[in-house]
């Protein structure tokens, strides 16, 4: 096994996110990535090294043109507005920006503002999600991250992590939400595609339904989405990631949601996690993404099954058992403390392939 991690995820250290209207500890923090490579040094599970560059054209093949010109240029617009605006009081914007403004029904999408608060409705899906100076550079390094480890499993076979932050699963075509802004679970898969593999399975067993990683391949056969979530009716990101969402066009039956109540022990939740991965053995995929959340952890703070650390031993064995290159990207988990242990205990069964 390999892991790859990249140093820039630091430079996205958001302070505070609106929930509610109260602004509250950020959650997802640079703390996260570092209690998870303290984690795997000391477990001295594989060598960490650090990612590759493969560009924007593997990016570029999932996230509309558009929206990956906002990414990049938007902190810099934003400061410099900002200093205009106020060029006495505050020489620096507040450390997080917040969209307040969307184009949800009957309002047009299709043109660009060209205020900055209004561009940043359009490409988000929530305001729960701090942009900050760092996003694109820390996002863009996650990817490459994740892409690395993709190489990794392409050419040798077996299993890599991608120890990066920020999270991207949430994150659609051109959208972010939910702490995610570039979807580096879909970015790998379509780059394995874009090597000559026929058929790659993403399976995303983050607490939270990965709603872009869903609709960026709602209508393909060729790459297979299963997430195992929290039921949107009560949880994140609510508006996708019921049981009937099963694909369309050429892609029906390439998408499985498996949606389960607040509270679920991981009994029920391990009986839905091989329910798909029965569907992707089914499937004969040539590679596995995993989009690996760890907010299924008991004490997660924002999540709601209750998983333990023992747990998650079981869960690496049966992505092993599944004998496939493999691909696993940090998702969520926000019990920052003890994510660490709870990857290091994914990883172990993984590399042991037994519990
Ligand atoms: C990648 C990922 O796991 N994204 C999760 C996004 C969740 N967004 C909603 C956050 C709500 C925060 N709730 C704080 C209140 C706790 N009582
Ligand atoms: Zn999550």
């Amino acid at each position: 096994m390999l892991i790859v991690h990249p140093a820039e995820h630091r430079l996205h250290h958001p302070q505070r996110e609106n929930y509610r209207g109260r602004m509250v500890d950020a959650f997802e923090i640079p703390a996260r990535a570092d209690y998870v490579l303290h984690a795997v040094q000391q477990a001295e599970l594989a060598p960490i090294i650090a990612p590759d560059d493969f560009g924007l054209a593997p990016i570029a093949q999932v996230h509309s043109a558009r929206y990956l010109d906002f990414l990049q240029r938007f902190w810099g617009q934003w400061s410099e507005q900002w200093r205009k605006n106020f060029p006495q009081r505050d020489a620096e914007p507040v450390d997080e920006a917040f969209p307040a403004v969307w184009p949800i029904r009957t309002l047009r999408d299709d043109v660009e503002p060209a205020n900055l608060a209004a561009q940043l409705g359009l490409y988000s899906m929530d305001s729960g999600s701090p942009f900050t100076a760092g996003t694109w550079a820390a996002s863009l390094s996650a990817s490459q991250s994740a892409l690395t480890a993709a190489r990794h499993v392409l050419t040798h076979g077996g299993g890599a992590f991608s120890l990066s932050r920020p999270p991207g699963h949430h994150a659609g075509r051109d959208f972010f939400g939910g702490y995610c802004f570039l979807n580096h679970a879909a970015i790998t898969a379509q780059w394995l595609r874009d090597q000559g593999l026929a058929r790659v399975a993403v399976l995303d067993v983050d607490y939270h339904h990965g709603n872009g990683t869903q609709a960026i391949f709602y209508d393909r056969a060729d790459v297979l989405t299963v997430s195992i979530h929290g039921d949107p009716r009560t949880e994140y990101p609510f508006y996708l990631g019921h049981a009937d969402e099963q694909g369309q066009g050429a892609g029906l039956g390439y998408n499985l949601n498996l949606p389960l109540p607040v509270g679920t022990g991981f009994a029920r939740w391990m009986q839905a996690v091989e329910q798909g991965m029965a569907q992707v053995r089914a499937f004969a995929p040539q590679a596995l993404v995993v989009s690996l959340g760890l907010d299924t952890y008991g004490n997660d703070p924002i999540a709601g099954f209750t998983l333990q650390t023992a747990d998650y031993p079981v869960l690496g064995a049966a992505i092993r058992a599944l004998d496939l290159p493999t691909v696993m990207i940090l998702e969520g988990g926000y019990a920052a403390a003890e994510l660490g242990n709870n990857v290091v205990a994914v990883l172990r069964g993984f590399e042991q392939g037994r519990a």
